[in-house]
């Protein structure tokens, strides 16, 4: 079954609607209810046990491993080094992290921090101690399912890693936030034959390596878009995201608190969104406890 459209749970399956080909226990609220970001996908077997699909000149894949109970940050290694191994030869450019409950505690330690811990020690494994330049864009978000869930995209060709300056690397935030550093550049862009592809991490309220305003749903979402436009002009395509050029623009808003999706709705059509953008609201947890919201965006150009 080609194409790689990603579910959500809780949308409403109308007959306009294709059926989802991998379902995420994400809670979908409002926009796009599938994820189809890339065009003309077709399934490329299985390797490691990472089911993997061409589209254009980029591998996509997606992996799985249980993320329940036992060492979770060997779970997350382990799986890890089988999309490493699955990948070996090309570049990865941008990777999707869905963790089931990812602030709750196991064994003492938040499951985000166990994910991060395993991640990152696979990299390492994978290409020495000096790792970090290699890190492409993701997010990594909360889900209710039992199983950790990654979708990856690599390129044959050299990805370009982008940070945000008014942002500390995520790879080097000091050990107050986890035993390891996230493994992750802030936007990856990769040029693929017919397009260019920009994928911008996830983007929350952090300045430095802190977490802003806790509490306030409106200050969280100054400072994201404030982020959003510094890695914008980082990346070289302005500081709106690219809007009203020759661009196809793929969002995906993560919200802790289902309730606050007007407010934000509201906010972002005035301040991020133009007509033809494609977006989805999700309920998920962020990798934080005191975030509230995170947006991440891919944008597609003729290359
Ligand atoms: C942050 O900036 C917020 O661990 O892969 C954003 C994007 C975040 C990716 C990840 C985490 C990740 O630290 C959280």
């Amino acid at each position: 079954m080609p194409a790689l459209r990603v579910g959500f749970s809780g949308s409403p399956a109308g007959p306009a609607n294709e059926p989802p080909t991998l379902r995420l226990d994400l809670p979908w609220l409002a926009g796009a209810q599938t994820e189809n970001i890339f065009p003309a996908v077709t399934s490329a077997g299985t390797r490691e046990g990472v089911e993997l699909f061409h589209s254009g000149g980029l591998l996509l894949g997606h992996a799985r491993a249980p993320f329940e109970t036992g060492d979770l940050a060997h779970h997350a290694q382990a799986l890890y080094r089988r999309v490493l191994a699955a990948t070996r030869g090309l570049h990865l450019c941008r990777i999707w992290n869905y963790v089931p409950q990812i602030n709750a505690l196991t064994g003492g330690l938040e499951r985000y921090r166990a994910f991060c811990q395993g991640r990152s020690l696979a990299f390492e494994r994978e290409f020495g101690a000096a790792f970090q330049p290699l890190l492409p864009a993701a997010s990594a978000v909360g889900s209710s399912g039992a199983h950790l869930d990654v979708i990856f995209a690599a390129s044959a060709h050299h990805p370009r890693h982008f940070e945000n300056p008014a942002q500390i690397p995520a790879y080097h935030y000091p050990p107050e936030h986890g035993p390891r550093a996230p493994s992750f550049a802030r936007a990856t862009v990769v040029r693929d034959g017919a397009h260019t592809w920009t994928f911008v991490s996830g983007t929350a309220a952090i300045k430095g390596h802190q977490t802003i305003a806790p509490g306030s749903l409106a200050a969280q979402l100054d400072c994201t878009l404030d982020n959003l436009r510094l890695i914008s002009r980082a990346v070289g395509i302005g500081a709106d995201l690219g809007s009203g050029g020759m661009k196809e623009r793929h969002f995906k808003i993560y919200l802790r608190h289902a309730a606050d999706l007007a407010a934000v709705q509201t906010r972002l059509d005035r301040d991020l969104l133009r007509a033809g953008d494609i977006v989805t609201y999700l309920h998920a947890d962020i990798c934080r406890v005191a975030l509230a919201v995170e947006i991440e965006a891919t944008i597609i150009a003729e290359a």
